[in-house]
């Protein structure tokens, strides 16, 4: 008897030590900064909350709700990640950071976006996994919002030099098929949607190798000169 209730006593003790040691976790400090102050909506915005501290302890975990809703859009173990936003407006932008003993810590702040003339995004149709081989075909989709009335627009793709490029859709453009190149005569108007598609062949002798595209979207008025944004990453194995 007395030794179930010295038992009962040890476990007691021990179970508040415990209680004790998890009431004497300091919950993290959330904080972040983010880069460029004043995006528009062609610019990939990077956010860092390498900020954050955890004074007795270590920051796990970073969850993003990227528009307000109070649904995290994004968990990461790493403190930077980027984003791009599709729409102009004040964006509240949450983050929630959970330390090793699973304590956390909240900030939010607005991030106020530019609405671009035309918003820009490639996007690339890649067989699931994401990996291509040397034979295969990737198309590439680069989809214009028109924001405002717009003269004199024009976009010029770069893939990997020695790629074949077959024309697919050309969006009412001119393609300057050497440079990659389509020209807009017509003046657009907002709210228009313009959808360029073209495919690119790996070619068969390329090396395993992670291949970037690279964009450029310009305009004569207003005068704009933005990179495409989105999806840039062809990563081919053998
Ligand atoms: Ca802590
Ligand atoms: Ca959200
Ligand atoms: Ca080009």
């Amino acid at each position: 008897m007395r030794s179930v209730f010295t038992m009962m006593l040890l476990l007691t003790t021990l179970g508040m030590l415990f209680v004790s040691q998890a009431q004497s976790n300091t919950p993290p400090r959330a904080d972040f900064r983010f880069t460029p102050q004043n995006p528009d909506t062609n610019t990939l915005v990077t956010f860092d909350a390498s900020s954050s501290r955890d004074p007795d302890g270590s920051i796990v975990k970073y969850e993003w709700d990227f528009n307000g809703d109070g649904k995290f859009d994004e968990t990461k173990p790493v403190p930077t990640i980027t984003r791009l936003f599709d729409r102009g407006g004040e964006w509240r932008i949450n983050l929630r950071v959970t330390d090793n003993r699973g304590a956390t810590g909240s900030i939010s702040k607005i991030v106020k976006v530019t609405e671009a003339p035309v918003t820009v995004r490639r996007s690339l149709a890649l067989p699931p996994g994401g990996i291509v081989t040397p034979g295969q075909t990737v198309r590439i989709i680069i989809l214009l919002r028109i924001n405002q009335t717009i003269n004199g627009l024009g976009l010029d793709e770069d893939p990997p030099k020695g790629w074949m490029v077959k024309e697919v859709q050309n969006g009412g453009a001119i393609l300057k098929k050497a440079e990659l190149q389509w020209l807009w005569t017509q003046r657009f108007s907002q709210g228009q949607l313009v959808a360029v598609i073209y495919d690119l062949i790996v070619p068969t002798s390329v090396s395993a190798s992670t291949f970037i595209l690279k964009g450029l979207l310009t305009s004569f008025s207003p005068r704009l000169v933005a990179s495409v944004v989105g999806e840039s990453e062809i990563r081919v194995s053998r």
